[in-house]
């Protein structure tokens, strides 16, 4: 048995901030008590100065895709590279997808067997997981294996509104998924884009000849965004089911999020810190592929209002969709002492259709937000906390086993140096890829000490984590919030 102290440090929760310490015995904090307590005056044991630092709950990015194949490649970070990134940002929870495998007649759905698949790629976790369930194809078969997943602790369910033929289901069926959800007390979560519009818009584009990466923007209308955002939330309203909104990006989802909850329904949204910052006119520059995912980069004015809807509280959470490729996936990068090339967006050189679609950002969300969102004064420290680890924590079921600062809850913990000045990029990443879409901006503040569940997993730039310490998190039913 371990026991820890962390002395003199100022904890910030989604509600308050305030002096404590923090006693951890192996894996749980124990007890908080007030600052010189009679109890930690006698103290022996090990011994955590915070003086003027910050401790925040460990960060729960509740989207990612680690070793996604797609595109002909694969994500470029696995479920251990992903994992030590994240730990670095300040994340020491990562929920990501599993794809449902289309199985020969006669194999059944697909549903245990895609878990199971799942489940091996990654027994390599460095920190806590969880699992959500890609419905990419929905009947009788699959709404029969649902239930199981519960039994697992996986109660999400992703359902798409575009990539017509593959990902996509139609309206109908995302209403069937809907009541099955909601007889499982699940939540479904929605990729919000209209299929139908960009099936239509690119070969259009291609067509006429225009094939580099800011055509990916346009072939993919914000208001299809807006109007699907709007019809997910009708679905929820009507069936009873909550839904949850993934990387809202367009300002008129939130509009529409803001719209739906006010009469009822029990829909919440989701955003992604590049949305808040980049715009279509970054897929204009000549390497405007470095910021190709689906939903695209929007306007300044969409920037503007997903701020607003942060700093008013009318968007739930804050997650990534880290799904990294190399920008130059024929030139290797050293990862860990080896050298490593994956293809990456030269793929899409000539044909922005063939750009793998997705941005790193696992690290970067925690470190970016707080200094260009909290200290530039667009959240409070506090909304920061709720939007980065406890909402989620709430929303997917981990609450308070995660995303707090209680007796009883896991110690995952981030200490920050408030002070710490770091100019970001590329050389001051883990996330696998040769690029940082952040490179260059100046931050003040980053994590210094990260624990895992009572354990030292980064401590300034070294890594203690280690393969395989993650730990499958079987969640319970979410709270809407
Ligand atoms: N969008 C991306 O850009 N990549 C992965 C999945 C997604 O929805
Ligand atoms: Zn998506
Ligand atoms: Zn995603």
């Amino acid at each position: 048995m371990t026991t820890t102290l962390i002395k003199n440090g100022t904890l910030i929760t989604a509600s308050d901030t305030f002096q404590a310490d923090i006693l951890i015995n192996d894996e749980k904090i124990l007890e908080l008590l007030a600052p010189e307590s009679e109890v930690f005056r006698l103290w022996t044991g090990e011994v955590i100065d915070a003086t003027g630092k910050f401790i925040t709950p460990g960060g729960i990015d509740p989207h990612c895709h680690f070793d996604l194949p797609m595109f002909g490649t694969v994500s470029s970070d696995d479920h251990y590279t992903g994992h030590k990134a994240a730990a670095f940002g300040g994340t020491t929870t990562v929920m990501d997808f599993v794809p449902l495998a289309h199985l020969p007649a006669g194999e059944g759905p697909g549903v245990r067997a895609s878990v199971d698949a799942w489940m091996e790629k990654a027994a390599k976790a460095a920190i806590d997981y969880s699992f959500h369930m890609n419905l990419t194809h929905f009947d009788d078969s699959v709404a029969a294996e649902i239930p199981a997943l519960v039994e697992m602790g996986m109660t999400t369910l992703k359902v798409f509104t575009a990539y017509n033929g593959r990902l996509r289901l139609d309206d109908g069926n995302i209403f069937k998924a809907l009541r099955v959800a909601k007889e499982n007390g699940m939540l479904v979560m929605a990729h919000c884009e209209n299929g139908d519009v960009i099936e239509t818009l690119i070969p259009e584009a291609l067509a006429a000849g225009h094939t580099t990466p800011e055509w990916h923007a346009r072939t993919r209308p914000a208001w299809g965004a807006v109007e699907s955002t709007l019809r997910m939330a009708a679905m929820s309203k009507e069936t009873g089911a909550p839904v949850y909104i993934v990387h809202m990006n367009a300002g008129g989802e939130a509009d529409m999020l803001t719209y739906a909850r006010q009469r009822g329904a029990p829909v919440m949204g989701e955003t992604c810190p590049p949305y808040l910052f980049f715009t279509i006119e970054h897929l204009q520059r000549p390497d405007g592929a470095k910021w190709i995912c689906s939903p695209p980069m929007r306007a300044v004015a969409d920037n503007v209002r997903l701020w607003d809807a942060l700093t008013h509280n009318e968007i739930q959470a804050i997650g990534t969709d880290h799904c990294p490729f190399f920008f130059d996936g024929t030139q290797p990068i050293v990862y860990e002492g080896q050298e490593i090339a994956i293809p990456g967006k030269e793929l899409g050189r000539d044909d922005f259709t063939k750009i793998p679609n997705g941005l790193p950002g696992v690290q970067d969300r925690l470190p970016i937000l707080w200094t260009y969102g909290v200290r530039a004064g667009k959240i409070t420290a506090n909304q920061f906390v709720a939007l980065t680890s406890t909402n989620a924590a709430k929303i997917f079921g981990l609450y308070p086993r995660k995303g707090a600062l209680l007796p009883g809850s896991d110690a995952d913990l981030v200490i920050w140096d408030p002070e710490k000045k770091v100019k970001y990029g590329v050389a001051h990443s883990h996330q696998r890829t040769d690029y940082n879409l952040y490179e260059g901006w100046e931050l003040v503040g980053y994590p210094e000490k990260v624990f895992l569940r009572g354990k030292l997993i980064v401590d300034g730039e070294t890594w203690l984590g280690r393969r395989g310490d993650g730990q499958f998190l079987k969640r319970g039913q979410g709270e809407v919030l």
